[in-house]
């Protein structure tokens, strides 16, 4: 079932279910080459999200910007590779939402602890805004927040759950959005935490 939250968004619900323990897996695997940290902001605030990556590109912050690299800023190394499996639920999602091209080469690893949030944002540090953002929701769940092209346009909410995939194309690619702080909790295959898989193609 699709439902469409706002023009081009494509909640694909329980998408990513049956493969969950094989990404809560290899996140295990990532993390532990590349470990989750909070970066920091150009404004010089810790980010209460802890944050890794995989694949070519990476995202990150710090006191000089956002931006993506090849390489992990903790260990001058290449971020790790990004698994079979996450290339293929990315883009088999992004097909039924109608990008049939999608290749994502960026996969940002965020982990939400209990009062973790993303403030409302735009997702800007692309270079191609015609392909879509794909995001994994695993673990606990989180409200997000979608708003529109402006950030003081009226924001929805909905809540994201273990195995929830979103496809985000078209005008929605550059709403804003954000995740209220997460609500304690224990999930039976994540434990104390949510990770949420945001595929991008990125380009330097
Ligand atoms: C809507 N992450 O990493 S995922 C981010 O749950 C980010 O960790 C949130 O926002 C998280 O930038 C939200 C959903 C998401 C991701 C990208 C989007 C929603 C989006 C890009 C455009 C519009
Ligand atoms: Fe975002």
């Amino acid at each position: 079932k699709r439902v469409e939250m706002a023009d081009g968004a494509w909640l694909l619900r329980h998408h990513a279910l049956d493969v969950s323990s094989t990404l809560l897996h290899a996140v295990d695997q990532i993390s532990s080459a590349a470990p989750f940290r909070h970066m920091v902001t150009p404004g010089g605030f810790s980010m209460s999200v802890a944050m890794t990556n995989c694949g070519p590109f990476g995202w990150v912050t710090d006191r000089r910007g956002y931006r993506y690299q090849t390489t992990d800023p903790e260990s001058g190394k290449p971020w790790p590779a990004m698994p079979q499996s996450f290339q293929s639920l990315a883009e088999s999602a992004a097909r039924d939402a109608g990008y049939p091209d999608f290749i994502p080469n960026a996969c940002l690893i965020n982990r939400y602890e209990p009062g973790a949030k993303m403030s409302l944002h735009q997702d800007k540090d692309e270079k191609d805004f015609t392909n879509p953002i794909v995001s994994v929701s695993l673990g606990l769940p989180a409200t997000f927040q979608f708003g529109g092209m402006n950030r003081t346009d009226p924001v929805r909410k909905h809540v994201l759950s273990h195995g929830d995939v979103v496809v985000w194309g078209g005008p929605s690619r550059l709403f804003f959005h954000g995740i209220m702080p997460l609500k304690d909790g224990i999930h039976d295959a994540a434990g104390r935490a949510r990770i949420n898989l945001t595929f991008r193609h990125a380009a330097v």
